[in-house]
This record gives structure tokens, C-alpha cells and sequence, in this order.
């Protein structure tokens, strides 16, 4: 049996899902979208994802053409149907087809798809080694020019930055805000830990606000750790005991050198690991099952 996708109210085989080439989502990048991911079963933070899906419509005035509560049965039922019980899903909605030119008011059907497929992790090796990352030219969108809590379809500021990574040969960068501070990586937040205490640059700075990011500190602060919302340079990152990246599709995964500059040991450190492992175990405990 082949895979099948939702795709504005059905379920079609994926071969045969296709939308417009008029979609202000496909000409524009106007449209917004959620990553989410189902452990064992259970789909992680299901609520979170929707709700910032739906403030992320809100904020571009798209109204999404089904309610959270219909959304929701959508995304288990596309897992069931796929019979997948580990998962990355991708919940989309676009402007939909309209004529030539920008101004939304032209398309009158906003298309919504959920696909779901198995996960390509980072290789294993990498979440025990740890990444080396590099510091992107491209700055990340000023917060007043791309509000950063709406997750959009425009991912060209952050495509520009993985490009520098690639072409630096590691798989991540990250990027600052016009006036230096770190704010992120291209599809991950970023933390370190100082003193015993864990920093990650805040949304007002351009970076979305991670659902993993949240889940993160409400771990840290199971355990004692206290987070703030900082301000840092990238020489103080460097200086720090630890770092590392969260996100939907990575988890939590060590960063052990900025711009072939070692930090700390360079090894992953102590507190990295117990929130990995906490991750790991919240992932397998709580979530939508279906
Ligand atoms: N910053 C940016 C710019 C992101 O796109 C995150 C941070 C982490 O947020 P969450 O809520 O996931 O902890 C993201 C998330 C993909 C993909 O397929 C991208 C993300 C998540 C899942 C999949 O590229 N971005």
C-alpha cells in the first residue's frame, strides 16, 4: 500500500497529491506549517503545535478552514492510515490558488495537507561526538521585519545560512541578529550552560519560540537549573561549559566547536546528557495516543 497524505478534506495516495501551481504557498512562500513528531504512538506536544500553528495563520490573517479540534483528528488518523507509530509529521497551510500578484484577498480556498513520513535523524554518532558548527554570514530576519513566531513557509533566510554549511562542510550554522547576538540555528534554538545555569536567546532577538525549547527548561528546572533568556555573543558562547541545539527534528544535540573553535573540552558535557536522557524519557511518557 502506498503512502497517504490529507489533502483539503481527503486522503489521497501521495503520488497523486499535488497542489496548485497558482498557490500563493508555491509562488509566494505565503503560507504557514508545523513539524511535529510521534514517539511509540504518541504524538509529542500535539496541543503546542497546533496552537502556534493557528497563531502563526492568525498573525498572516489566514484562516485555517477546519477547526484545532478537526486538525487534530486529522494528523492521528494520516498516522494511523500510514501505520506508523514513530513519526515526523508535517502540517501545512498554504494561501492557496489565487491570480498573479501578492495581495492575498485573491485566494478564496487556503489548501491544508498533513503528511507524515519516518524520521531521518542526524547520524547516532553525532549525538554522542557532537556537532561542529559554523556562524552564518546571512543575519537572521529582523523581528521587525519577519514576526518570529509565526513558523512560515519562507525559509530562504535560514536556506541561506544551512548553504554556508554546508559549504563550510558541518551540518549546522548558526545565525546572529543584525547586531551580533546569536539567535538560533536554521531549524533549531540554541542553549548553553554557564555557571550551572542554562541561556537561550528569546524570541525578541528573531528566534521562534521552540516547543522543544520549552520542554527543555521545564526539564532543567525539574532538575535545579535555572534558564534564562539572554543576550550572548558569540565569544561567549565559546567561552561556555556547554551547548547545544534543540528542535523537533533533533531532539537535543551537543555542540562542541563554533567555527572550528573547541568549546570547553569539546566534548558534550554533563548537563547535555542528563536533559537528553530526561528528553528521551518525557518523549516515551506523555503525548496524544492514537
Ligand atoms: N528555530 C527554527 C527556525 C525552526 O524552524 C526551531 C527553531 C525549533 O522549534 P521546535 O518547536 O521544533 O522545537 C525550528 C523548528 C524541518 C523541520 O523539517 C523544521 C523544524 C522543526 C521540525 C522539522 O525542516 N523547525
Amino acid at each position: 500500500m502506498g503512502r497517504k497524505v490529507f489533502l483539503n478534506g481527503e486522503f489521497v495516495d501521495s503520488e497523486n497529491a499535488c497542489v496548485s501551481i497558482f498557490d500563493h504557498g508555491v509562488l509566494y512562500g505565503d503560507g504557514v506549517f508545523e513539524g511535529i513528531r510521534a514517539y511509540n504512538g504518541r504524538v509529542f506536544r500535539l496541543e503546542e503545535h497546533l496552537d502556534r500553528l493557528y497563531s502563526s495563520a492568525e498573525a498572516i490573517r489566514l484562516e485555517v478552514p477546519m477547526t484545532k479540534g478537526a486538525f487534530h483528528d486529522k494528523i492521528v488518523e494520516t498516522l494511523r492510515l500510514n501505520d506508523l507509530d514513530n513519526a515526523y509529521i508535517r502540517a501545512v497551510v498554504t494561501r492557496g490558488a489565487g491570480d498573479l500578484g501578492l495581495d492575498p484577498r485573491k485566494c478564496k480556498a487556503p489548501a491544508v495537507f498533513i503528511i507524515t513520513d519516518k524520521i531521518a535523524l542526524y547520524p547516532g554518532e553525532l549525538y554522542e561526538s557532537g556537532l561542529a558548527i559554523v556562524i552564518a554570514k546571512t543575519k537572521r530576519n529582523h523581528p521587525a521585519s519577519m514576526n518570529p513566531r509565526v513558523k512560515s513557509l519562507n525559509y530562504l533566510n535560514n536556506i541561506f545560512a544551512k548553504i554556508e554549511a554546508i559549504d563550510a562542510g558541518v551540518e549546522e550554522a548558526l545565525m546572529l541578529s543584525v547586531d551580533g547576538y546569536a539567535v538560533e540555528c536554521t531549524g533549531d534554538n540554541i542553549f548553553i550552560a554557564s555557571g550551572g545555569k542554562l541561556y537561550t536567546p528569546s524570541s525578541d532577538l528573531g528566534a521562534l519560540e521552540g516547543i522543544t525549547q520549552k520542554a527543555v527548561i521545564e526539564l532543567a528546572q525539574k532538575r535545579g537549573i535555572k534558564t534564562e533568556y539572554g543576550r550572548m555573543l558569540p565569544d561567549e558562547l565559546l567561552e561556555a561549559d556547554e551547548c547545544f541545539l534543540t528542535g523537533t527534528a533533533a531532539e537535543i544535540i551537543p555542540v562542541v566547536a563554533i567555527d572550528g573553535k573547541q568549546i570547553a573540552s569539546g566534548s558534550p558535557g554533563e548537563i547535555t546528557r542528563q536533559l537528553r536522557q530526561d528528553f528521551r524519557e518525557l518523549t516515551r511518557a506523555e503525548g496524544v495516543e492514537y
